[in-house]
């Protein structure tokens, strides 16, 4: 097992930090409604899969209501030092992102800023996100081979266009990497997001774990499958499988295992799992 070392400037980021979970919080600001992929255990129904408990639904709302949201927040919980965007879409489908962080940054400007992506549009929106402060970054990654990511993904659209198949797997996995590799060399935090899928990619975690720890990611957070909508009928992972993956994983990467798979609006610390009313 790999030493997990704090990096300094995200010690109070409970996600980022094995010693910040218990004293620190987050808030998930959901102002991102739009997605640009199509993941096979998504139902638009519901909160992002990638960073929420799916069954749970929340609303959207606009950059000035996020800010209003973290004032309130911060009263009720003044332990929060990071303020996120992940979801209930893909925060880098959503101009309001950028407006939220904006806004954020102007009131609090120590508040850590984070944000989930599918990372389709990172390599058009790094840059971006390095100008406006973002330390924390969190891209959701459960393929390196486009044939793998052929079984996961339904479809992808990117300038204009829909790709499915073979070639939406590709043009995904293509950017996500290329947009981890741009978003190191800015000097932003990024932690790698793989949901474990048996049958599916199960046995490919530890690729992904070395071509993203080749890039410059430091932490790898893997997360079981929720079953739901074209993935309904897979078996959610068992708690030994999960652990299995994790322990081969963590000879290449450090590992995340206190991830609460929390809602688009949830705030706090991780443990309390409130969500904004
Ligand atoms: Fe939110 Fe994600 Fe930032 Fe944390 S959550 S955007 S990195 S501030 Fe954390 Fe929640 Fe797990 Fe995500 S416990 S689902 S890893
Ligand atoms: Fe659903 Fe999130 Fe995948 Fe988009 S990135 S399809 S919102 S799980």
């Amino acid at each position: 097992m790999l030493n997990l070392q704090p990096i300094n400037e995200l010690k109070g980021h409970p996600c980022f930090n094995p010693g910040a979970h218990h004293r620190f919080g987050r808030i998930h600001l959901p102002v991102a409604p739009r997605c640009n992929i199509k993941c096979g255990y998504c139902d638009r129904k519901l909160d992002c899969a990638n960073e929420t408990r799916p069954g749970t639904s929340s609303r959207v709302i606009t950059p000035e209501e996020a800010l209003l949201a973290l004032q309130k927040a911060l009263v009720e919980e003044p332990r929060i030092r990071v303020a996120a965007v992940a979801g209930p879409g893909d925060p880098l489908a959503n101009e309001e992102t950028f407006r939220t962080f904006e806004l954020v940054s102007k009131t609090y400007s120590g508040m850590i800023k984070c944000l989930s992506t599918n990372g389709l549009f990172l390599p058009g929106k790094v840059d971006r996100l390095a100008l406006l402060g973002l330390k924390a970054l969190t891209v959701t990654l459960n393929a390196v081979h486009p044939e793998i990511g052929s079984r996961i993904y339904e479809w992808v659209d990117y300038e204009g266009e829909r790709l499915t198949g073979y070639d939406a797997a590709d043009r995904l996995i293509k950017n996500q990497l290329e947009g981890i590799k741009r978003a190191v060399e800015l000097g932003i935090s990024v932690k790698v997001n793989t949901v474990l899928i048996p049958g599916i990619n199960d046995s490919h975690v530890e690729e992904i774990a070395q071509t993203v720890k080749e890039l410059g990611v430091h932490l790898m957070n893997i997360m079981p499958l929720y079953p739901a909508a074209s993935f309904k009928d897979l078996a959610r992972p068992t708690a030994s499988q999960l652990q299995e993956v994790r322990s081969t994983a963590s000879g290449i990467l450090p590992q995340m295992t206190w991830c609460r798979q929390c809602r688009a609006d949830a705030y706090g610390l991780l443990s309390a799992q409130t969500c904004l009313s």
